[in-house]
């Protein structure tokens, strides 16, 4: 059967900020053809003409378009969801959840109309809720409905520890789970530095800082920015994994995942360390916590499953 050689074609809904670096980089890594939606009039189509522009300069040469229209989107293979309200000072990302479980329905009813076969990576915050909602909205499967935080979360731990051992962050791994909150979960006996089990190479205090500066990560940039959130690290974040799907490398890394017994959590999506590849959310990897672990894993989806419930009633 002769294969079919086509570009992907990649959906960004929601062209903000996060939106406008995920096609930037869907671009110059040249992922696909790349379609910005966005119902701000005339935003998305003046960031993409701006990026296929830069094209020229910078060397890549995929479509990208912008458009206020979901028919525009139809038959995406990869579709990003970044359509939401971004954190200000104060506000916790629970506090996003009224506003954002409504445009994740209107954002789910759409993909279900247009974009029927894709691999969804949700973004948006609440971000454990909101993964949830498109998934229920959609009907899609499991493994093709997926959460961005842990990678972002993983790195933000990766950069803290090699900041202050002085090495490489290539060079460190790391793992954190559970919800994507104040209570997530960096597993310490996960991280290694060249191999190296980190508990061996730093003092408990100084992890257990880096463990606290991880979880208030998001915060910290939102209160330096003062105007909104993270978005050049969450963007390079959701890429790793439409990468991992678009190109079946079968990545290994922390992601928001439907749990159905993994963990012992059922039926609730929360950070787990998954295997991304051309089937999307390829497989959970259960494996063995230590026991202070485990029970953080379950106070952190615990918060997650009360969130859906919030959701859910919004739902109706
Ligand atoms: O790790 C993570 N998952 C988080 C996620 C990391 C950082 C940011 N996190 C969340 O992503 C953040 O709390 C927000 O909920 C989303 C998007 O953050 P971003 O910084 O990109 O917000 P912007 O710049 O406000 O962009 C959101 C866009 C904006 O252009 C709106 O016009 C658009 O969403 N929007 C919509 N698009 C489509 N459909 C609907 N209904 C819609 N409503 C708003």
């Amino acid at each position: 059967m002769a294969r079919s050689f086509q570009r992907p074609k990649i959906a960004l809904i929601g062209a903000g900020q996060i939106g406008g670096n995920l096609a930037l980089l869907a671009a110059q890594r040249g992922l696909g053809d790349v379609m910005l939606f966005d119902i701000n009039d005339g935003m998305p189509q003046g960031k993409a003409l701006d990026l296929a522009q830069m094209g020229a300069a910078d060397g890549f040469d995929v479509s990208i378009k912008g458009t206020n229209k979901y028919a525009d989107v139809a038959g995406a293979d990869v579709v990003i969801v970044t359509a939401g309200l971004p954190r200000k000072p104060g506000m916790s990302r629970d506090d996003l959840l009224d506003t954002n479980v409504k445009i994740m329905k209107d954002v789910a009813q759409n993909l279900k109309q247009h974009c029927p076969e894709a691999f969804v990576i949700v973004v948006s915050n609440p971000l454990d809720a909101m993964v949830y909602t498109l998934k229920k909205v959609t009907g899609f499967p499991k493994h093709k409905v997926v959460g961005m935080a842990g990678v972002l979360d993983s790195s933000r731990f990766r950069l803290f520890v090699a900041e202050k051992l002085q090495v490489s962050l290539l060079d460190v791994t790391a793992f954190v789970l559970g919800g994507h909150g104040d209570d997530m979960v960096p597993v310490v006996p996960f991280c290694s530095v060249g191999g190296v089990p980190l508990a061996q190479l730093m003092k408990k205090a100084d992890i257990d800082a880096i463990v606290e500066r991880t979880r208030k990560g998001g915060g910290e940039i939102v209160n330096l920015l003062k105007t909104g959130s993270a978005f050049y690290a969450p963007a390079a974040s959701a890429i790793v994994m439409a990468e991992a799907y678009l190109r079946d490398s079968r990545r290994v890394m922390a992601a928001a995942a439907q749990c159905d017994g993994e963990y012992g959590i059922n039926d609730l999506y929360v950070g787990v360390p998954v295997v991304i590849g051309k089937g999307g959310v390829e497989k959970i990897l259960t494996v063995e916590l230590s026991a202070e672990d485990n029970k953080a894993l379950q106070i952190s989806a615990s918060h997650v499953r009360e969130l859906v419930g919030e959701a859910n009633k919004r739902l109706g």
